[in-house]
């Protein structure tokens, strides 16, 4: 099994990119973010306690997401890898995720950082609220609130994968297109080792 981890601050471009890198690699792609907003979208009782957390910048509860990782896992029983955006967010997610693969003879092969400056992160994410409506887009204080958040509780991953080898750090400024060349490189690179070993 193939499985990658994009990670980036909140609009470093994780779901633009991902969309693209499962289209061309034929992997799952498992989205906190989009899983979460289906179940806000349906109204259930998960998505109503989700909301209340992501309108205010902050995490949803670890056990929530975990939970709700898990269950695509077992969806995907045969998938030929999985591509994790916005998974783990904290530590405690990433050590859980380590031992659900290590439950199924997998692991994390790389884990591809996506680094964009703050302010270029702020003017993407009010455009994106200005056209979409996402309500944890729309206020310049719920951004930063994001950020702080992330900073404090999510940047320590990479330090998790970084003491496993297994971090790579691209520049997420730029077109589209040319960040998903850089990240195209970078997975098949990762596959023809894999596929090597
Ligand atoms: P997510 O949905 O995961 O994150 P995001 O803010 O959408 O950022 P992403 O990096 O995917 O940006 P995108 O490509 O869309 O999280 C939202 C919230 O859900 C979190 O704050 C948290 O509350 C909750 N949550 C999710 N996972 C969780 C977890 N595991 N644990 C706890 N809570 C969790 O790009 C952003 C914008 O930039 C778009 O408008 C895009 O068009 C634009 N863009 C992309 N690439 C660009 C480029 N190269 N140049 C210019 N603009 C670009």
């Amino acid at each position: 099994m193939f499985n990658l981890i994009l990670f980036g601050p909140p609009g470093s471009g994780k779901g633009t990119q991902s969309d693209k890198i499962v289209e061309k690699f034929g992997l799952i792609h498992l989205s906190t973010g989009n899983l979460l907003r289906e179940e806000i979208a349906a109204k259930t009782p998960l998505g109503l306690e989700a909301k209340n957390f992501m309108d205010k910048g902050q995490l949803v509860p670890d056990e929530v997401v975990i939970g709700m990782i898990d269950s695509c896992l077992v969806h995907h029983a045969d998938a030929k890898g999985f591509l994790f955006d916005g998974f783990p967010h904290t530590v405690a997610q990433a050590e859980a995720l380590d031992k659900l693969l290590a439950l199924r003879k997998t692991s994390i092969c790389r884990v591809i950082a996506v680094d964009v400056l703050e302010e270029e992160l702020i003017k993407r994410l009010l455009l994106r609220g200005a056209t979409s409506g996402r309500s944890d887009d729309t206020t310049e204080e719920v951004i930063r609130k994001r950020f702080l958040v992330y900073k404090n509780e999510t940047e320590p991953v990479a330090s998790y994968y970084e003491a496993q080898d297994k971090l790579e750090r691209i520049n997420g400024i730029g077109t589209v297109d040319e960040i998903f060349n850089v990240l195209s490189t970078c997975v098949e690179k990762e596959m023809s080792a894999q596929e090597g070993e």
